[in-house]
């Protein structure tokens, strides 16, 4: 690692009552001295600082933290100074720091340097980005955990088990003279089918961790002027799709991002299902259709008591049955369409908005809820442990003994990659990229 001494603004850019500077590095105590004329203060404990530059022209008056290695977040030297918020003591401050021969930090350098120094794995590493970027309570709570290292946990213990099932391999290996000792084989054999298992139960998890970071699909589906438009502008609490007595208003997919009980979802409006009387109408339909393919859930909206067969036909146990104008009809209402329960609501005048908020939310937490053990959260995470569990089929203990041994490495080196013990640096660009700058 470089022992260039960096430095960043580590709270939000703009104006602020207070914001943070980290500097890091062989060169942060040292700037510390120089700013403030005086000796480094006690290790982890707040004091009063008044930085002046280099020609004694005074920039702030505020706190400084001295941190010295390895016991910071870097594990490297690190000083954090508590200035006010603004752009002319920034500017004094970046000004100061660069004539010490301090440099800007690259985004996720900090992050980077604290993965270096064996502070956090990828996968912590990773959460604190997805913290930054949380934006619901459940994205919040899946955050922490995994930067608590819920996931590293999880897969280091995968990894071990694989490490111990290779060497009793490679012990037959190296001892095949004395013979193979009676049920070794099948011990080894068993073992790795009971992890290549457990690995598939992982991944058929829905994919519930990246749902939840990216944010979980819902597309609302219907015959057109059955009010989805409507339905969608309700849940939004704003008119975000064009709403019209004109049957096929809507052409193309609306999206809006909504916080649900704290679940993060993409809600799609899309065009009414009918055989389009346009080009542009049946291109509409066809992204309505492939979008509710694509979603987690879906909500079909049916105007009144009137059920069209294109959309009944689009009903699966992903789906939630709206019947969209109880306003307007007075003859009693189905309970069931297609054998799921019937949500009546009005999206003109609000009423069983409450009640189909509660069952979406309750249809996405049954779906995605991160109980039990700690979830992949990254299609990073997942492509290692099918990699990991490809390798384990072709592992043949049956067939030449070395090959299955060499099976089992590079199963082993897959999910290392996951927590980082085996990465290139171009993978490691692509994941400190998606830091800001200052973390
Ligand atoms: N009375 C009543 N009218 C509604 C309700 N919801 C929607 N409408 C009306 O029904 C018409 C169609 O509403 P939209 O929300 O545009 O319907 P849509 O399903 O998006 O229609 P397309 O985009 O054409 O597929 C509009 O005139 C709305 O005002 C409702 O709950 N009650
Ligand atoms: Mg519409």
């Amino acid at each position: 690692m470089s022992s260039e001494t960096i430095y960043a603004l580590a709270s939000g850019s703009g104006r602020g009552g207070v914001a943070i500077y980290r500097l890091s590095g062989e060169g942060a105590g040292a700037a510390l001295i120089r700013l403030t004329r005086r000796p480094l203060p006690e290790a982890r404990k707040a004091v009063r600082a008044r930085l002046s530059d280099l020609s004694d022209d005074p920039i702030d008056d505020g706190l400084a933290l001295w941190f010295p290695a390895p016991a910071s977040f870097t594990g490297e030297d690190v000083v954090e100074l508590h200035l006010h918020g603004g752009r002319a003591v920034a500017q004094a401050l970046a000004e100061a720091l660069g004539r010490l021969g301090l440099r800007p930090a690259e985004p996720g350098e900090f992050s980077r340097r604290a993965f270096f120094n064996g502070k956090m794995d990828l996968t912590q590493a990773e959460a604190i980005a997805d913290l930054v970027e949380a934006e619901t309570a459940a994205q919040r709570r899946q955050a922490l955990r995994q930067m608590d290292g819920g996931l590293s946990r999880l897969v280091e213990d995968w990894r071990s088990r694989l490490v111990f099932a290779l060497a009793h391999l490679e012990a037959v290996i190296d001892f095949a003279e004395d013979g193979i000792p009676d049920g070794l084989l099948e011990r080894v054999g068993g073992e790795v089918a009971a992890l290549a298992a457990l690995l598939n139960a992982h991944l058929a998890d829905g994919h519930r961790g990246e749902r939840l970071r990216d944010g979980i699909h819902i597309a609302i589906i219907g015959a057109p002027n059955a009010g989805k438009s409507s339905l969608l502008n309700r849940l939004a609490g704003r008119d975000a799709a064009i709403v019209s007595a004109q049957a096929g208003t809507t052409r193309d997919v609306i999206e809006v991002h909504l916080d649900l009980d704290g679940w993060p979802v993409v809600v799609a409006d899309t065009a009414g299902l009918r055989d389009a009387a346009c080009a542009i109408e049946a291109e509409g339909v066809r992204r309505a259709l492939a979008r509710a393919e694509a979603a987690d859930l879906k909500l079909a909206v049916f105007d009144g008591a009137t059920v069209d067969a294109a959309t009944l036909e689009m009903i699966d146990d992903a789906t939630l049955v709206v019947v969209n104008k109880i306003d307007l009809v007075t003859a009693p209402l189905p309970v069931l369409i297609a054998g799921r329960p019937v949500l009546p609501v009005s999206a003109r005048s609000g009423e069983g908005m409450d009640e189909l908020v509660a069952a979406l939310a309750l249809a996405v937490s049954t779906r995605f809820a991160v109980g039990g053990s700690p979830v992949l959260t990254r299609a990073r995470h997942r492509r290692a442990v099918e990699e990991c569990v490809a390798a384990l089929a072709r592992c043949d203990l049956m067939a030449e003994i070395e090959l299955a041994a060499e099976d089992l490495r590079l199963a082993a080196r897959a999910l290392g990659r996951i927590g980082g013990r085996v990465e290139v640096d171009e993978v490691l660009d692509v994941i400190f990229h998606e830091f800001c700058i200052g973390k």
